[in-house]
């Protein structure tokens, strides 16, 4: 007779290490994990191909890692006979089959799936235990805490307290370099760099080749192609991919953090997000490496400060934004916008060459930089009034590294102050001036970015002063946009008119699905 299994430890797609709360004191003698491949996970939004690969071959490198452990995995792929293709489904096989005492799980990234485990206790006959996820450095409790009853969700000072939890960067009570952001010295432009090494690749094995067909054999109406997939898929090839980028990128990673260069899509970014999302990559001992470099004299301050600012800093405090004001969050629209994502968003097939650009990048690569997502796509969107429901849905297919938690405030919050300022103090609006100056994109398109109104000027230029006149009664007390809108009321009628009819005739076109 075998013995009985005591817990059945369900591990997701985006819960691969053994630090998972959910494992901490699990028993390859007694206890039995759950892994699966479900589609209803892959196609709740039309996931890209290579991001699918990436989850799906990184879960079975996973499973794998575990057997090594002594662990009992019961891996479920994507076509297996029996595949119920839910989580819901797969636990219940699961008791059925095994008749385990009870279920453990970390909880998950997404409301939509905390709502199902939740029914579990109920819809199954043995306990169910969901676990905090101990991954993260401020607990949901403690965002909860921090976040009280102030008036404003400053990310800065969100920020300055974990510096402090963390002790980095710290000179005792101090911010090394005795200020807490070097922000101003990190919005350079970049001129193309033959000398720049190239990004680590890690060609395919034979595991990830077989997820490789299977996605393009399942799934062949998602964006992009698992052809050319080159992520790290096992947790050494993650760490490796970190200590490049320390020693290779971090150095340079401030000054060209806002900048945008044609060939050059991924310049001194770390292409870390993915592997810290899934957890192959601890985010401490990942900043804690990056302060290393800056006190052994590698990297410079304003790199290095920038750097870990965006995990303990964005990283963390997206993730307390997006659980403190779940679930009316998702349907936030401050601009009330409607319009419908244009077709070029799945093709890139617009003369506007920025837009044309980066959404390129996005289906070759499930990967765009954070100024291309905010200042190009995200700007464009929030200047068309384009859906942010629809929008927030495309960025989660789209990236390799787009899970609800951290998705959805970047685009509701940051990037389309839908949520009508609770995460930004000002929308991230800009014509094609800011574009022109961050990126070279410019050059070669077939619009004129100094030309402000008419057929054959930059799109942006009126779209951002039509953004601004429709949304006055929204936005002309803000007094970071004091500025802008001082200028506009300082414009002649004449002018304001020849604005709003060169935006209308744009959006016409879009409406109409013109060639844009
Ligand atoms: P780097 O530029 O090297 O930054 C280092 C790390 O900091 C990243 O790996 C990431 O973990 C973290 N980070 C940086 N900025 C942010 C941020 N604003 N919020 C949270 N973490 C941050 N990030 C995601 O991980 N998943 C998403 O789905 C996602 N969607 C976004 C949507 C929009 C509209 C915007 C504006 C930003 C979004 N971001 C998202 C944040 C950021 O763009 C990505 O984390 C970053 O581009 C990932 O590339 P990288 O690893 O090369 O980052
Ligand atoms: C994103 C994703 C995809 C595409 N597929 C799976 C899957 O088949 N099995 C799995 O365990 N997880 C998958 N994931 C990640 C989950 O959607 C993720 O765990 C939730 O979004 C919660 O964060
Ligand atoms: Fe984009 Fe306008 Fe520049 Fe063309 S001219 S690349 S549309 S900002």
């Amino acid at each position: 007779m075998t013995a009985k299994i005591r817990n059945l430890v369900l591990v997701l797609g985006d819960q691969l290490t053994l630090s998972m709360s959910s494992l901490q004191d699990a028993d390859p003698g007694r206890d039995r994990v759950l892994m699966c491949e479900v589609a209803e996970e892959a196609t709740y939004v039309r996931h890209h191909k290579k991001k699918i690969t990436l989850i799906f071959s990184a879960m079975r490198h996973f499973a794998d890692e575990l057997r090594d452990r002594g662990f009992g995995v019961r891996y479920v792929k994507l076509d297996d006979d029996g595949n119920s293709n839910s989580f819901t489904g797969e636990v219940k096989r699961a008791i059925d089959e095994l008749k385990p005492q009870a279920v453990v799980v970390t909880e998950p990234g997404e409301w939509r799936v905390r709502q199902a485990m939740d029914r579990w206790s109920d819809d199954f006959d043995i306990p169910v235990e969901i676990r905090d996820d101990t991954r993260f450095l401020c607990s949901r409790d403690d965002f909860r805490k921090w976040a009280g009853d102030r008036r404003a969700l400053t990310m800065e000072f969100f920020y300055r307290e974990m510096r402090r939890r963390t002790g980095l960067l710290m000179d005792g009570d101090k911010p090394c370099g005795g200020r807490w952001n070097f922000d101003a010295e990190n919005r350079k432009p970049a001129a193309p760099d033959l000398f720049r090494p190239a990004h680590p690749t890690f060609p395919p094995d034979a595991m990830t080749r077989s997820v490789m067909d299977l996605v393009e054999a399942r799934f062949p109406d998602h964006m992009g192609s698992a052809d050319g997939f080159t992520f790290a898929v096992r947790r050494e090839d993650c760490e490796r991919a970190a200590d490049d980028f320390i020693a290779n990128f971090l150095p340079g990673f401030g000054e060209t953090q806002d900048a945008m260069l044609k060939d050059d899509p991924f310049l001194n970014h770390s292409l870390l997000s993915f592997y810290l999302n899934l957890g192959l990559l601890d985010a401490m001992a990942l900043c804690r490496a990056a302060e290393r470099a800056y006190l052994e004299g590698h990297a410079p301050l304003n790199a290095v400060e920038g750097f870990i600012r965006q995990i303990i800093g964005w990283r963390e405090y997206v993730r307390g934004v997006y659980w403190l004001f779940m679930p009316d969050y998702v349907d936030s629209n401050f601009f009330e916008a409607e319009r419908p994502l244009p077709a070029f968003f799945w093709t890139g097939k617009t003369d506007m060459a920025c837009l044309a650009q980066v959404i390129g990048e996005t289906i070759e690569n499930a990967y765009a930089h954070h100024i291309q997502r905010l200042m190009i796509t995200g700007n464009f969107a929030l200047l068309a009034g384009l859906d942010p429901h629809a929008l927030h849905e495309w960025y989660l297919e789209v990236y390799a590294d787009a899970f609800e938690w951290v998705e959805l405030p970047n685009v509701i919050g940051m990037s389309q102050f839908a949520d009508g300022g609770l995460l930004g103090t000002k929308p991230y609006a800009a014509s094609g001036a800011y574009i022109s100056r961050m990126s070279d994109y410019c050059k070669g398109c077939r619009y004129d970015v100094r030309a402000k109104t008419g057929e054959g000027a930059c799109p942006f230029n009126a779209l951002y002063w039509d953004f601004l006149d429709r949304n006055a009664d929204k936005l002309s007390a803000n007094r970071r946009l004091a500025q802008p809108y001082a200028t506009w009321r300082r414009m002649g009628e004449e002018k304001k008119e020849t604005y709003r009819q060169s935006a209308r005739a744009f959006l016409e076109r879009l409406d109409a699905g013109l060639p844009v």
